[in-house]
């Protein structure tokens, strides 16, 4: 397991660079978790659950798929649900991607599956989400690809519906003693990565979710679904998550979970996939918000340590994307329209930790964010190169005196409030 499958995939190691290059550039995007999860908000029948991932409902309340499914998907009503408004709102955010769960661990799909168990089956009727002819899925992904975006699937490897899945069997009841086959499920998740990279047009991410120690790697019969995914995608990226392990490199891009990597990853390109609250999907039990700053610390240090940041957005069951969230994204994209420029395309900062904030870099140019003033207001930067050029970001003014100081190069900075993100520096070094 500790093999490199990727390198077995014809065609897949040569073209690696040339498929992460737009997610270099994009460091920034949103992911969206919504199904049938999002429509209980954190309550069931009354009962409260105020675990961290409200998209887990189903296992922390041990809900057979049943009963979960007759009692959910009336609450699931699509009455605010405007796709193209949320492909505006994350466009105007500056993410440049988004990554939707096509389906989550539930089983049920926002796309329009025709494997036989998702058209009708004995446990659920449909593991299919859309009503009426509609198609969610494609509905979203329309939206953001006219939008510009680039749009990848979550997918997940669990299903806790499909009676060939172990964990759908620990979940329901089994009057007829059938024991799962797990090459049944094998095929049917197969068959539906096929409709997902076949009938939607472009594909641009695959978003597995997850494998755990006993079960992982080719035992999803990930080597089939890579080799053929290549060829009906050629520019797919995959992410790491048919192996167990947030930082294995056994794929395009390592999933690091609500935290970032103190140093980085090494030796493979990363994305940190993060949440504005607690929980992924949408809970009325967790209002335990980050601050706008906050989250501009976690998306500014994710990009100077190398990586991408995912940042996670839970719609509610009518397809509303809470007030909060709404709030975020947008003072995210104020900043970006005057800074993004210290965000896209940008290096890992060549400085460790830093006492005011971070450091990103792109070409000669170093781009200082400023998120605390040290005492004194100078901040100091660890080098000795003689200073072309400095500026603040969206300002016309030829900064700020600096001062020469043992440690390298001192900057006095001018009080600032973090409510409207940190201040970017711009500094052009001689001999970088
Ligand atoms: C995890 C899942 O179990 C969570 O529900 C969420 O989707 C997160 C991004 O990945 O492994």
């Amino acid at each position: 397991s500790k093999s490199k499958p990727f390198e077995g995939v014809p065609g897949w190691l040569e073209t690696q660079e040339k498929r992460l290059a737009w997610f270099q550039e994009a460091r920034f995007g949103v992911f969206i978790h919504w199904g049938l999860y999002s429509a209980a908000g954190g309550v069931f029948k009354g009962e409260t659950y105020r675990q961290h991932y409200a998209e887990w409902i189903q296992t922390w309340g041990k809900i057979p798929s049943k009963q979960y499914t007759e009692n959910l998907k009336p609450k699931f009503t699509l009455e605010n649900f405007d796709p193209k408004q949320w492909a505006k709102l994350v466009k105007k955010s500056g993410a440049k991607y988004m990554v939707l769960t096509s389906r989550h661990h539930e089983g049920f799909s926002l796309f329009n599956s025709n494997q036989p168990f998702a058209l009708h089956n004995e446990v659920t009727g449909t593991a299919n989400l859309s009503p009426d002819g509609r198609d969610l899925y494609r509905e979203i992904m329309d939206a953001f690809q006219q939008e510009g975006l680039k749009t990848g699937a979550y997918y997940s490897l669990l299903d806790w519906q499909h009676p060939d899945s172990y964990e759908a069997f620990q979940l329901n009841p089994n009057p007829t003693g059938h024991v799962p086959d797990h090459e049944l499920y094998k095929n049917y998740m197969y068959g539906q990565i096929k409709e997902l990279a076949n009938n939607y047009g472009r594909l641009d991410v695959l978003w597995a979710d997850f494998s755990s120690k006993e079960h992982e790697g080719e035992s999803w019969g990930t080597r089939r679904i890579l080799t053929d995914l290549i060829k009906w995608q050629p520019n797919i990226l995959i992410n790491n998550r048919f192996w167990n392990g947030l930082e294995n490199k056994n794929g395009d891009i390592g999933t690091p979970e609500k935290y970032v990597p103190p140093t980085g990853i090494s030796g493979t390109n990363w994305e940190v996939n993060h949440t504005m609250n607690e929980s992924y999907g949408y809970s009325s039990q967790d209002q335990n918000w980050k601050s706008f700053p906050q989250i501009m610390r976690l998306l500014v240090e994710t990009v100077s340590k190398g990586g991408n940041f995912l940042l996670n957005v839970g719609p509610d069951g009518s397809g509303k994307i809470p007030d909060q969230a709404v709030n975020i994204l947008e003072r995210v994209g104020k900043w970006m329209s005057v800074n993004s420029e210290s965000i896209y395309g940008t290096q890992a900062s060549p400085f460790r930790a830093l006492d005011w904030g971070y450091c990103t870099v792109k070409g000669d140019k170093l781009y200082l964010h400023v998120f605390d003033i040290p005492q004194g207001d100078v901040i100091n930067v660890p080098l000795k190169n003689t200073v072309k050029s400095l500026y603040e970001m969206g300002s016309e003014e030829e900064l700020i005196k600096t001062v020469p100081q043992e440690m390298g190069i001192g900057i006095s900075i001018r009080p600032f409030s973090l409510e409207n993100g940190p201040k970017v520096l711009v500094m052009e070094v001689e001999g970088s």
